[in-house]
């Protein structure tokens, strides 16, 4: 194979660096407002005034039925498992944040890692089954970037099966599927309100759900295991979120539209922009009704275009844009899980193409429209024919 050109760097560098994302702040003066109130109150954590607002006010704009809020997303993931009581296996993606499976490890059960699907990056729902042991209590599917897993298939697998399942949905905030919120399927959905997230917290995270019966364990479990002052039900963490998270994240929400609807905006620029370059593929789904908007991310084919995707997340570097190779390394690879054979590269052939071949890209509401479409020149000047 020889490449035919070689970057010139005709297209300036950015003036600014350009991350990945950028955390969206809400009004600092309404924030102030709103933290004054905290403040004359003095009651600043432990199911405050914002904190059982926030719990409302998501419950309306998610239309779910159940939420618990938490410090962090990892945390609600990791007692979200210990409320289900799960044992034993649990078959689960090796294309994730460590997290997902960190909050397995917690509670000391067994990954068994199950290869993705080429088009949505998601579980493969059809490999599933043939990994099934008698020790298998669960399934914990990430719905990666924010795009649905093949909810319907995994449900019918766990239901053959007696399996509990748990969605790790921290890019999946608003995600809807046939319009119905991911929390009508599996038994819980996680959801991360970290600052790099399009709905954050600073810090945080919930558990959604449809069983009312879970709500008092979830509640107790963040809060060392206590069903009231002097009664430990359950062996729990502290896992609350505070009252300046819950501030936060009452103010982020009144903007939370505007800036799904610049995010749009940004999506129709790279899509047009990048549409019919030779090798590049969009797959995140973008559909306003349905999409969390959370990562604008691209698959880079060496062989048609002619540059890896390191080379093109390097050569990114000098033109001041920052992109990231989410998720590298595959959880499969982590030393510990080096004894699974489930974690061996032989089974897991699709995730470590799409590992080599993925590409976060700036995506943010502020980011202007010049911007995307430099990036997107800049991309396309990597762009080199390659002869066979
Ligand atoms: N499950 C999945 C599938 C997840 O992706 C995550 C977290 C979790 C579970 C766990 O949820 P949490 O416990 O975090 O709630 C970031 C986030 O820290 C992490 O929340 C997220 N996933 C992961 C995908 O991304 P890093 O290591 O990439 O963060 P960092 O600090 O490199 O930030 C990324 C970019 O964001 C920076 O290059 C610039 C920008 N940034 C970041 C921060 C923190 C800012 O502009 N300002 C900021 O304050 O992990």
């Amino acid at each position: 194979m020889h490449e035919t050109s070689v970057v010139s760097r005709a297209i300036p560098a950015l003036k600014q660096p350009i991350h990945v994302t950028s955390p969206l702040l809400p009004d600092i003066q309404n924030l102030h407002v709103r933290l004054r109130e905290v403040w004359e109150k003095k009651w600043v954590t432990n199911n405050g005034e914002q904190h059982r607002q926030l719990e409302e006010a998501l419950k309306n704009y998610l239309e779910i039925d159940e939420i618990s809020l938490f410090n962090n997303g990892t945390l609600a993931l990791v007692l979200g498992i210990k409320t289900l009581e799960l044992t034993g296996e649990v078959i689960t993606t090796p294309f994730t944040f460590p997290a997902t499976v960190q909050a397995l490890d917690w509670n000391g059960l067994t990954p068994i890692f199950c290869d993705i699907e080429k088009d949505s990056w998601n579980i493969d729902a059809y490999k599933i089954e043939s990994l099934i042991t008698d020790k298998t209590s669960a399934i914990l599917a990430v719905h990666v970037f924010g795009n649905p897993c093949n909810v319907v298939k995994i449900q019918e697998i766990a239901e053959k099966y007696h399996l509990k399942v748990i969605y790790d949905g921290a890019h999946a905030f608003g995600t809807k599927i046939n319009n119905k919120p991911i929390s009508r399927y599996g038994d819980m959905t996680m959801l991360s309100f970290h600052a790099t997230k399009l709905f954050n917290t600073i810090e945080g995270g919930a558990l959604i759900f449809n069983d009312p019966a879970l709500i008092e364990k979830v509640n107790s479990l963040k809060n060392f295991g206590l069903v009231s002052p002097e009664e430990v039900k359950f062996s729990g963490l502290n896992a609350k979120m505070n009252e300046i998270q819950a501030s936060v994240g009452l103010e982020v929400l009144k903007i939370i539209d505007e800036e799904r609807t610049k995010r749009d905006h940004i999506r129709r620029t790279y899509e047009n922009e990048l549409d019919e370059v030779p090798g590049i593929r969009i797959v995140t789904m973008h559909h306003k009704e349905s999409s969390s908007y959370q990562y604008f991310v691209i698959e880079i084919n060496e062989n048609e275009f002619g540059r890896s995707r390191d080379w093109v997340h390097e050569e990114f570097k000098n033109y001041n844009v920052f992109t990231r190779r989410y998720f590298t390394p595959l959880c499969s690879d982590f030393a510990w899980y080096s004894h699974l054979s489930s974690a061996h590269k032989k089974n897991l052939p699709q995730a470590y193409k799409t590992v080599s071949e993925t590409l976060s890209m700036p995506f943010y509401g502020g980011l202007e429209k010049e911007d995307v479409i430099r990036i997107c020149e800049i991309l396309k000047s990597f762009y080199s024919k390659v002869v066979q």
